[in-house]
């Protein structure tokens, strides 16, 4: 398979650099190959874009919704091929890649019914001949640019509102998942999306993701990826006084109490650190346990990892697969060198010598020992790597959960009421949980993070309506 773009309702191969996708289960394996686009791409999508969205705006909400259960029906009719290709593209186990085109398909159809709900309220006016009330109204060209870890919900969490709400869209995928991008981008057109309404151009962010932020005449940009990149779009944004959400990193805390459930919350904990090898943003990465059952929790720990299984992405029983490329493989295994030189080790899975070196694969590691400033404790590693911090009592659990310049989400395990209600008062995280996994966030509920995480927006949900359009406050004198 070789990527394209969907620019104003053509198929595009760009002449561009062509880049081999190697299987992060299997680098012997060739997936397909992307061909990178070069400016020019960016700016026929702005003008297709631009010139796509009167008509699109000027639809009905129900006649949006139309194409997007369209969108929905045709991506349900080829999950598991979209599934399978994402899996051996960034090496997501097969069971969890099908959850999430699920998830995608959920997301379409819940953004699909917005098209017939109301989209405004009624006023009082202080003059009885005027009827006043606000609707929303569509931003115009809202670019979208997407990271891989979650290669077909993100770039439908995002899509899909800003379509109900009647914008036209420019999506720039990120490399690594690319040419799930481009199947995506076929199923929309099987489902007849108008000309122009998407467009889809691949290629390397740092080239034409700045030529999209800094040349296109857009009015919003709605970003997930690392923060330094997010710091990138926000300060571009700013300047241009455009609308910007950037959902950046997290380093999420599982905080257990000593009347947790262990045998139940243990399993949710390593599900939280170790699904999708740990490249969510909303992972587990720091267990705050209290010290009176520490020793307990680690016992029961090391008895439950026995059940993650490391396998290839297309391994049906593959709890985790490898990390999506060679910069992670990289990046995350250096996190892991500095964990096995300066940490004590907790708990270890071991990757199965018949697989081992084929891919990008990472032991499973949980480690203790470290500093709560340690770099290990405050980076976010994106990857399967957990620290375990020791706590005296409850406030110094919170004090850590809290020590973090990230806020995305949070959980605590516990049985005491009174104790739960507190976390989620205390805990300073835009997801705060009680007995469930920092991840597995609903989509019907506003997704975002406070502090360094994220530009304090909300995806999701309603949330996600307010983000991709603007009120308009109307008023009119009827008795004049
Ligand atoms: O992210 P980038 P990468 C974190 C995670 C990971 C690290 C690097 O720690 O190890 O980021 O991943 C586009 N102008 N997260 O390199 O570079 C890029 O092409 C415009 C956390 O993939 O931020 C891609 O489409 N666009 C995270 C998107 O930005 C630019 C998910 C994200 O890429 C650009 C992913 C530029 N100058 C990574 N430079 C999460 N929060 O879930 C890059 N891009």
């Amino acid at each position: 398979m070789e990527s394209k773009n969907w620019i104003g309702g053509e198929w595009i191969t760009p002449q561009g650099e062509a880049i081999v996708v190697q299987n992060p289960s299997d680098t012997a394996q060739a997936v397909g190959q992307i061909r990178l686009s070069d400016q020019s791409h960016v700016r026929t999508a702005a003008e297709a874009a631009q010139a796509a969205f009167p008509q699109w705006a000027g639809l009905s909400g129900a006649a949006r919704g139309e194409y997007l259960y369209s969108m929905a029906a045709v991506v349900a009719e080829n999950s598991e091929e979209l599934a399978k290709l994402a899996s051996q593209e960034m090496g997501k186990p097969i069971s969890e890649m099908r959850g999430e085109v699920t998830r995608g398909i959920h997301l379409l159809r819940y953004y699909a019914a917005e098209g017939m709900r109301a989209n405004g309220s009624l006023i009082p006016s202080a003059d009885r001949d005027v009827l006043q009330y606000t609707k929303r109204v569509p931003l115009g060209v809202v670019g979208v640019i997407t990271p891989w870890n979650f290669p077909v919900a993100i770039p439908i969490w995002k899509i899909a509102p800003a379509l109900i709400c009647g914008n036209t869209v420019i999506w720039k995928p990120s490399e690594i998942g690319s040419l799930t991008a481009t199947r995506l981008s076929e199923l929309f057109a099987a489902a007849k999306l108008p000309p122009g309404v998407l467009n889809v151009v691949i290629g390397k962010g740092r080239e034409i993701g700045s030529t999209l932020l800094e040349e296109v005449d857009l009015q919003a940009v709605s970003f997930t990826g690392s923060t330094a990149t997010g710091r990138v779009v926000a300060e571009s944004c700013a300047r241009r006084n455009i609308k910007y959400q950037t959902e950046m990193g997290g380093k999420n805390a599982a905080v257990v109490l000593r009347d947790a459930d262990l045998k139940r919350s243990i399993p949710i904990i390593l599900s939280g650190a170790f699904r999708s090898a740990g490249q969510k943003c909303t992972a587990t990465s720091r267990i705050i346990v209290e010290r009176a059952i520490y020793p307990t929790f680690v016992e029961l720990l090391q008895e439950a990892i026995t059940s993650v299984k490391v396998g290839s992405a297309l391994d049906p029983d593959a709890y985790l697969g490898p990390v999506a490329s060679a910069d992670q493989y990289e990046k995350v295994g250096g996190f892991a060198a500095t964990a096995r030189r300066e940490a004590e080790l907790v708990a270890e899975c071991v990757t199965p010598e018949t697989i081992k070196e084929r891919g990008y694969y990472i032991n499973p590691l949980v480690v203790t020992g470290l500093t709560p400033d340690h770099s290990l404790v405050q980076e976010e590693v994106f990857g399967p790597l957990a620290v375990v911090l020791p706590a005296d009592d409850f406030a110094e659990a919170i004090e850590l959960c809290n020590r973090s310049v990230y806020g995305l989400s949070a959980s605590l395990f516990t049985q005491d009421l009174s104790r739960a209600f507190q976390f989620l008062e205390q805990a300073e995280a835009g997801m705060v949980r009680v007995n469930q996994e920092t991840a597995g966030v609903e989509y019907q509920a506003p997704f975002g993070g406070m502090k360094q995480s994220s530009s304090h927006s909300r995806e999701q949900g309603q949330a996600a309506l307010d983000f991709y359009s603007e009120i308009k406050t109307c008023a009119i004198k009827h008795s004049f």
